[in-house]
């Protein structure tokens, strides 16, 4: 068992007083680090090393050794469950994911079936295993999953998209499939996420990395509406691991993300953390929000925009440092480096 309660970002997560911000960063084991990209050559590919338990826990391990984040995550990825699914994973170099077998019609949607975690994503609960054996004590681990819409625009799309025009047409042509959908991911969702703090797990994250391409009625319909069924099933079966929700562009649903009932909420970079928590007021811990652009730039601007965001925030608990959204492959890591210094010599 972790010992990790008192840790900085949990207890952030519960807004009480700490010493000073904990800070990680999204993306925090990835290709800007060398010893990454070292890990991932020996693997063979991105799908080899998150299938094969001891070398996803190596690189989630790597951020913690180098820089000392006061939360390591989970080196997964959000499509390992519609992969678990049955779609077809594969990436094509340079171009992102794919998927071999894209749901095409509400017979594909009404067809998925139900997944045993531990024993369809047995993989991932080994490394959840072996990373909270392998991690100090006190540094927590956080498990993860994306939102329903998100996933759901790979599994409709077959790969990244930039307008979402399948997946929107779904949304609004064929809505009882469409819920139907949604209906399976959160419910899967949350026994995958259950299933990772059965092994382990300290706290939880749900990536909704394309919620903020949703018209306003759309977006509550269908990806906060699923969130929320995530909530509410977690509140049942692990009432005591804290829950972050991730919505980049869900600036403007904020409040409505903070009603669901979950612990912290991520922010992207396009709001004033300021203003998010004046909005939020004390429901909620916040988590964020440095535009992950600043992290291309140098020590001096890294350091003055860092400060800006933890002004922003102002006194008080609550606050956990982190990007944006996901670290990008070009960034130097010495300039990570500036940043965990900034934020961990900040007076709170
Ligand atoms: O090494 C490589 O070439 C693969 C790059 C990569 C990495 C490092 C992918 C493929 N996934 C991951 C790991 C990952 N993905 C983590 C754990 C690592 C960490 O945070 O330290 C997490 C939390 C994710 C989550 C994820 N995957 C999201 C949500 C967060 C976000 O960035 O918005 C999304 C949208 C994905 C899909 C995905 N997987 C990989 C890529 C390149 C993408 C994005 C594709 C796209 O832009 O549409």
């Amino acid at each position: 068992m972790s010992d990790c309660q008192q840790s900085l970002f949990l207890k952030a997560l519960r807004r009480e007083p700490t010493s000073r911000r904990p800070i990680w960063m999204m993306r925090q084991a990835g290709r800007y680090l060398p010893e990454y990209r070292a890990t991932r050559a020996r693997a063979g590919s991105f799908l080899k090393l998150a299938g094969n338990p001891e070398l996803a826990c190596e690189v989630t391990l790597q951020p913690i050794e180098r820089y000392g984040f006061d939360a390591a995550i989970l080196f997964s990825d959000i499509l390992i469950l519609p992969h678990a699914m049955g779609l077809g994973l594969g990436f094509e170099p340079g171009e992102g994911p794919f998927f071999e077998r894209p749901i095409r019609s509400p017979a594909d949607i009404a067809a998925l079936p139900v997944i045993d975690p531990n024993d369809d994503t047995g993989y991932v609960m080994e490394a959840v295993r072996l990373i909270r054996a392998s991690l100090p004590r006190e540094t927590p681990l956080i498990g993860f999953a994306g939102s329903p819409w998100t996933v759901a625009t790979y599994m409709i799309e077959g790969r990244s998209s930039k307008d979402f025009a399948t997946a929107k047409t779904l949304l609004l042509a064929e809505p009882d499939a469409a819920q139907q959908l949604m209906n399976t991911l959160a419910d899967a969702t949350a026994d995958y996420l259950a299933a990772q703090v059965e092994a382990g797990a300290d706290a939880l994250m749900i990536f909704d990395s394309w919620g903020g391409a949703l018209s306003p009625s759309l977006y509550q319909q269908f990806s906060l509406a699923s969130q929320q069924r995530i909530v509410q099933r977690l509140e049942a079966s692990c009432p005591n691991t804290p829950l972050i929700l991730f919505g980049k562009g869900c600036g403007q649903h904020l409040e409505a993300l903070a009603d669901t009932g979950c612990a912290g909420l991520g922010v992207d970079w396009t709001m004033d953390m300021g203003e998010a928590r004046r909005r939020v007021g004390d429901r909620v811990a916040l988590q964020g929000n440095l535009d992950p652009a600043v992290m291309l730039t140098n020590p001096e601007i890294v350091r003055r925009e860092a400060k800006r965001v933890l002004e922003s925030f102002g006194k008080g608990p609550g606050h956990i440092f982190n990007l944006g959204h996901g670290i990008t492959p070009g960034v130097d890591p010495e300039h990570v480096a500036v940043l965990v210094e900034t934020v961990k010599s900040w007076k709170i």
